[in-house]
């Protein structure tokens, strides 16, 4: 085996006699047993293949390690060429890297770009196949999904209820009861009601009638939460029942109020005997009025009308039914509420957009913006997704509307709703205007100043923000 202790002289005459190409100084040293070894690399593999084993084979192939002793003088120069080589080498690397690293951050920028570009197409290819975008369905205790059998009255195809159509019916407000639906909290929204004028008959005072509204019939299921809005307005309203009915014509009551009830829509909410729905059921709600016409047909007792709107049946129990859904934003307000806001791209109509919200649940409605905070909220969530901010272009829908009294706009969640105006108020510039007379909806307008907002024609379709409180 060679031994590295050769001299470097005869090394490098070697070297310069075989006249091989190929041989190389490789610079820096390595120490080994103590000493500073310098590599030469004799380049001879091809040869020493042929030259088959013995000493002639080991000179060629072997690289050669020098001790750095044994070039005397030589050596400082040598370690100095050596370091300046490796710092010219760490130099030119350290560049490399860094053009690479630019070039890197050029492509994650184009990705990111492309990205935001994918997920806008991906929401325009949802909205045209008609696909949500992102609900997911809660689950029953069962893993089956939680249905939700919705009426809100405002089309005579949704719901196929059954009520006297003499004394009942599709109001759209009244002078002794709501002011307008609890749906879309206008007066063009209609809601189920007994309509006392009519049920009052030449009669008797103080005989109670009864009227009955019936649903349409809901499949058997392990649990049913039911939730509805009802009205009790009026001094002369007396009392609303909810039974359940099955197709054997047994009949439960499940739930009652008594009238006459000081705010126009209040919320009923309750769970159903799983003993009752274990076959198909209806729900039937039961009014009655002592109305009457007297001797000279004045109407006597009528201070009133008994409603129904938004009803929900889900068939689950109440906790698997309602709270917020997993793909809503849940806000942390300062007052210690914690709303839940659910982002809509796809472009609706309002009265379609809340209808959309409403679905969300009993205690869903398109967003009323009532603080800066909640304004700054919105923007921030936005802002912070590339989907949003592209929909956001064109503004997104509230529940703010002057549909009832034109220039009093109306936060309309409750239906009734509450005046804007007196709170936090963020209109953009020269806005309502209500041009063409017909700009009844407030939209969160003007993305490029904060989303300030205008009023808009409400039959244009624009995104919408859902807020479950
Ligand atoms: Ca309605
Ligand atoms: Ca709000
Ligand atoms: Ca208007
Ligand atoms: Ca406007």
């Amino acid at each position: 085996m060679f031994t590295p202790k050769l001299l470097f002289s005869a090394v490098v005459v070697f070297l310069a006699s075989s006249g091989v190409n190929g041989a190389a100084y490789i610079p820096g040293c390595s120490f080994f047993a103590g000493q500073c070894l310098y590599t030469i690399s004799q380049g001879q593999d091809a040869n020493c293949l042929s030259a088959g084993s013995g000493s002639a084979a080991a000179v060629c192939c072997d690289t050669l390690k020098v001790d750095v002793k044994t070039i005397g003088s030589d050596n400082g120069k040598s370690r100095i060429v050596s370091l300046l080589g490796s710092k010219a080498q760490a130099q030119a690397a350290t560049a490399q890297l860094e053009a690479e690293r630019d070039d890197l951050l050029a492509e994650l920028a184009t990705v990111r770009s492309e990205l935001a570009d994918l997920t806008s197409q991906v929401v325009t290819c949802q909205a045209s196949l008609g696909l949500s975008d992102g609900d997911s369905q809660p689950l029953t205790a069962l893993g089956l999904p939680v249905n939700l059998r919705y009426c809100d009255f405002e089309s005579d195809s949704d719901c196929t209820w059954t009520y006297d159509t003499d004394v009942v019916s599709h109001m759209t407000s009244s002078s002794s009861g709501p002011g307008a639906d609890h749906s879309l909290g206008s007066t063009g929204g209609r809601f189920m009601a007994l309509d006392v004028s009519k049920a009052a008959k030449n009669g008797k005072k103080y005989s109670t009638k009864t009227y009955f509204i019936t649903s349409q019939e809901y499949e058997p299921a392990n649990d049913y939460c039911i939730a509805f809005y009802y009205s009790m307005l009026g001094k002369d309203v007396q009392g609303l029942e909810v039974a359940i009915k099955t197709d054997t014509g047994s009949s439960y009551p499940v739930w009652s109020s008594s009238g006459p009830k000081s705010s126009d829509w209040l919320l009923a909410q309750f769970e159903v005997d799983r003993e009752y729905v274990a076959e198909p059921f209806s729900l039937r709600f039961k009014v009655s009025t002592s109305s009457y016409k007297d001797y000279y047909g004045n109407l006597e007792l009528d201070d009133g009308d008994i409603g129904i709107d938004d009803v929900y049946a889900y068939n689950g129990t109440c906790k698997e039914a309602l709270g917020c859904s997993p793909n809503s934003v849940k806000r942390n307000s300062s007052d210690g509420s914690t709303p839940c806001y659910t982002f809509h791209v796809t472009a609706l109509p309002w009265k379609d957009a809340y209808r959309t919200c409403r679905e969300e649940g009993p205690a869903s409605a398109l967003v009323s913006v009532e603080s800066e905070e909640e304004q700054n909220f919105l923007i921030g969530v936005i802002n912070g997704d590339p989907a949003l901010r592209v929909a956001g272009q064109s503004g997104f829908y509230t529940s703010g509307s002057d549909r009832q009294y034109e220039g009093s706009f109306k936060w309309t969640d409750t239906g009734s709703g509450r005046s804007v105006s007196g709170l936090y108020e963020n209109w953009g510039y020269r806005q309502p205007n209500n041009v063409g007379g017909i700009q009844d909806c407030l939209l969160l307008e003007d993305a490029a100043e904060g989303f300030a907002w205008g009023d808009v024609d409400c039959d244009t379709a624009h995104p919408f923000i859902c807020e479950k409180s």
